[in-house]
């Protein structure tokens, strides 16, 4: 029962009117218009949104699909939908048409915005849709839309919805490494719970913090780095529109200086390489770097730490958990593991008989804690079987050490066995890219020709580096991972097939292996 309003735009946007953080910055661009945003524009400029959105006559519980980059409409439609009481459905912005189609379908969106660059990939999932009632175009006018700066001006700014903290706020499709995408429901508490965890216990954010994610905000990482994090707190945030490659990445860290940098492995990998064939030392000012999406290979975050100065803080999340709730912590950092529980939340280990399993062996990981998601929207075996009362199961395999310490093995599907013996594909692959000539690495089983799966590599060279390194990849990976594990094929290839989040879809590569 709540008796006051528990609804998340107040906390995250108007709270810092009161507190006299109007004039501060919130959100800066570092490409395209490279606008900013103060609180006091944000707070204004979402109370406006949730009035357009009123006067287009979107209700209460109606979703709000958002296909926006990493620019500042993106939190103004979010927390101006939440304003309004509508749901807000931030989506992936490098899909394909058809998985658009899909979701517009699935969410039953009354309404979409868009980034004008997604217009000739969102126009023909428009075709046939049954739900979309107004189409709003951040950008020059399409036919059949309406512009955004039409759709704001002259809205009256709404009063905050009455919200629980319990209550639906927002959903987040997720597509894991597999399947169709999944509609996560989340709740208006489950931000700030995220916030009151890992953001103020874990990387200790504070107003003097400015933030740059280069996972993008309709991730369930990127909105807690990007948005809801620095929201928290009345720090800042540096947005990137375009693709965060490694110059461009570079290139905010040292004109932005920002002091809390989030990104995903491959990226630190990719950043390493370029900066150490520049033979140069980055210019920033970082304080801490997060690390998620996949596990960190403990040689990338060992490099990184001695060539930038500044710690990997390796965690574990889940667009069901909203953020991480397994992590490693500053000045107590183990590269190679995922840490410990964050403060406020458990997790568990369990065999396939459902029991904890031992020190040192592997079992699925289970978690438990307040930012739970409510369940998947319309898919009532997947909810039963991952949202098993207040735990939640992740699909992970862990083993953890007996210092306490959480070692990541693979995802459930990505294991297999080698002459009996389970084998985690991460492992061989943390030995593959600790080799100097190895950008990345992923492992799936293959057959022999006498049917016996063995493991097979697919590898990505470091530019410049001689092919025939992989005749002493094999040696390499015996004498660092066992004799067993070694890959018994090893395939170059220009780039591994990877979700829009950064995780390995092994699925693809065991179908082609
Ligand atoms: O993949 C992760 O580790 C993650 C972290 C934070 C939020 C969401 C996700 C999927």
């Amino acid at each position: 029962d709540c008796t006051t309003n528990e609804n998340a735009a107040l906390f995250f946007v108007d709270r810092h009117l009161a507190e006299g953080r109007g004039d501060k910055i919130a959100f800066r661009e570092a490409d395209g218009a490279r606008r900013a945003l103060s609180y006091a524009g944000l707070a204004e400029q979402t109370a406006r949104f949730a009035g357009a959105l009123a006067r287009a006559g979107v209700r209460r519980e109606e979703r709000v699909a958002l296909v926006i980059r990493d620019q500042i409409e993106f939190p103004v439609a979010f927390w101006g939908a939440l304003k309004a009481g509508a749901i807000p459905v931030p989506i992936n912005t490098l899909l394909a048409t058809e998985i658009y189609a899909n979701i517009l379908e699935d969410s039953r969106a009354s309404l979409l915005v868009l980034s004008e660059e997604l217009w000739d990939t969102l126009r023909p999932a428009l075709e046939g849709n049954r739900h979309l009632r107004a189409v709003v175009v951040i950008g020059a006018r399409r036919d059949g839309c309406e512009t955004y700066t039409g759709f704001m001006a002259g809205a009256p700014a709404a009063a905050v919805a009455e919200a629980c903290g319990d209550e639906l706020a927002f959903w987040l499709y997720s597509s894991g490494s597999t399947g169709t995408p999944k509609g996560v429901r989340h709740v208006h508490s489950a931000l700030k719970a995220t916030c009151d965890t890992f953001a103020a216990q874990v990387l200790g954010i504070s107003e003097a913090d400015t933030v740059f994610s280069a996972a993008k905000m309709f991730f369930a990482y990127g909105l807690g780095n990007a948005m809801s994090f620095p929201m928290s707190v009345g720090a800042g945030t540096v947005l990137l529109a375009g693709r965060p490659t490694p110059e461009a990445v570079a290139g905010v860290l040292k004109d932005h200086r920002p002091t809390l940098f989030c990104g995903v492995p491959t990226l630190y990998a990719a950043m390493l390489h370029a900066q150490e064939a520049a033979g140069r030392r980055p210019e920033h000012c970082l304080r801490l770097c997060t690390s998620a999406g996949e596990a960190l290979p403990r040689e990338i975050g060992e490099r990184w730490q001695a060539l930038w100065g500044a710690e990997i803080v390796d965690g574990v999340g889940s667009t069901e958990m909203l953020h991480i709730f397994l992590s490693n912590r500053p000045s107590d950092i183990v590269y190679g593991t995922s840490g410990v529980a964050v403060p406020g939340y458990e997790v568990r280990l369990v065999g396939e008989d459902g029991q904890d399993v031992a020190d040192g062996e592997v079992g699925e990981l289970l978690v438990r804690g307040p930012s739970s998601a409510e369940g998947y929207w319309n898919r009532r075996d997947k909810s039963r079987a991952t949202f098993a009362g207040h735990w939640t199961r992740t699909g992970d395999k862990y083993e953890r050490t007996e210092g306490g310490r959480y070692v990541y093995c693979g995802r459930a599907d990505d294991m297999f066995k080698v002459s009996g013996i389970w084998l985690s594909p991460f492992e061989v692959e943390q030995a593959l890219v600790a080799h100097p000539a190895v950008l990345e690495a992923a492992v799936v089983p293959r057959k022999t020709a006498d049917g016996l799966e063995k493991p097979a590599a697919f590898i990505v060279l470091k530019p410049g580096t001689d092919p025939a390194v992989v005749e002493e990849l094999k040696e390499f990976v015996k004498a660092r991972v066992g004799m067993w594990k070694y890959p018994r094929w090893i395939d170059i290839v220009e780039e591994l097939p990877k979700t829009a989040t950064g995780k390995i879809q092994r699925f693809r590569l065991r179908m082609v292996s």
